[in-house]
């Protein structure tokens, strides 16, 4: 991409992503899925990995997604509706991974993702976050492995970058990258973010913007 484009990708995305974003709905299982009428990104990650966070950093909100310290707070996919006239939609997904889940929740929870993402052809891109302090768990392998499966290609988020040196966040950067190398639907460009300082926000609008229009 040339200089002049970039700069023009980057310029949409701000102003889209300042611009109006509504919460559409709350899907707790396939049949309340909204119309199949726009982009999806979908959000996956750990409990408490900065999800909601997230989404509310790149749309500059508050709370247009609810944040928690209690895991697990998010149990079904949240639509939010991006650009008026409609452009794309963001999904916030439930959480996975916390050790006090009981076992019908995970139960649940594997076959409502699985579902969504073997069954959505508007799925343009899942984001799966990771944190920055822990790196890459059994319970992401698993939703990598899914995203294979359903070759929905996907990109590597470490959040809460502002909780580590750059140091530590350097060395867990190269090893999530060896590590995403091995998964067909990874995404070479992992992506680093603070939902707290704002740092790699403006980088991951872009990035959904284009994905949204691949
Ligand atoms: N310092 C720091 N804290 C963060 C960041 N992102 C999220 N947090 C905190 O981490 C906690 C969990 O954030 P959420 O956004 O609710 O996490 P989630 O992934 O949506 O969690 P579930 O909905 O339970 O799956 C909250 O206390 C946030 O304030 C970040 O970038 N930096
Ligand atoms: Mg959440």
């Amino acid at each position: 991409m040339s200089e002049a484009a970039e700069l023009e990708l980057a310029e949409k995305a701000r102003k889209l992503f300042a611009g109006p974003i509504n919460f559409l709905k709350s899907a707790p299982g396939l049949p309340f899925l909204p119309d199949p009428d726009a982009p999806e990104i979908a959000f996956a990650g750990r409990s408490n990995v900065g999800k909601s966070s997230l989404l509310n950093a790149l749309t500059n909100r508050k709370a247009l997604a609810r944040t928690s310290n209690t895991p697990g707070r998010t149990q079904e996919l949240n639509f939010f509706d991006v650009g008026e006239p409609l452009q794309l939609r963001l999904v916030d997904m439930p959480g996975y991974g916390f050790a006090e889940a009981p076992k019908d929740m995970v139960k649940r929870w594997r076959f409502l993702v699985n579902d969504y993402l073997r069954g959505r052809a508007v799925l343009k891109r899942a984001l799966v976050l990771v944190d920055s302090r822990h790196g890459l768990k059994e319970v992401d392998r698993e939703i990598m492995h899914m995203l294979d499966d359903a070759a929905v290609s996907y990109h590597l988020v470490l959040t809460k970058g502002d909780k580590v040196k750059p140091s530590a966040l350097g060395a867990i950067y190269e090893t999530t990258m060896v590590e995403a190398a091995k998964h067909p639907a990874a995404h070479p460009f992992i992506f680093t973010t603070s939902s707290e300082t704002g740092s790699g926000i403006a980088e991951l609008r872009r990035a959904i913007l284009e994905a949204a229009a691949s």
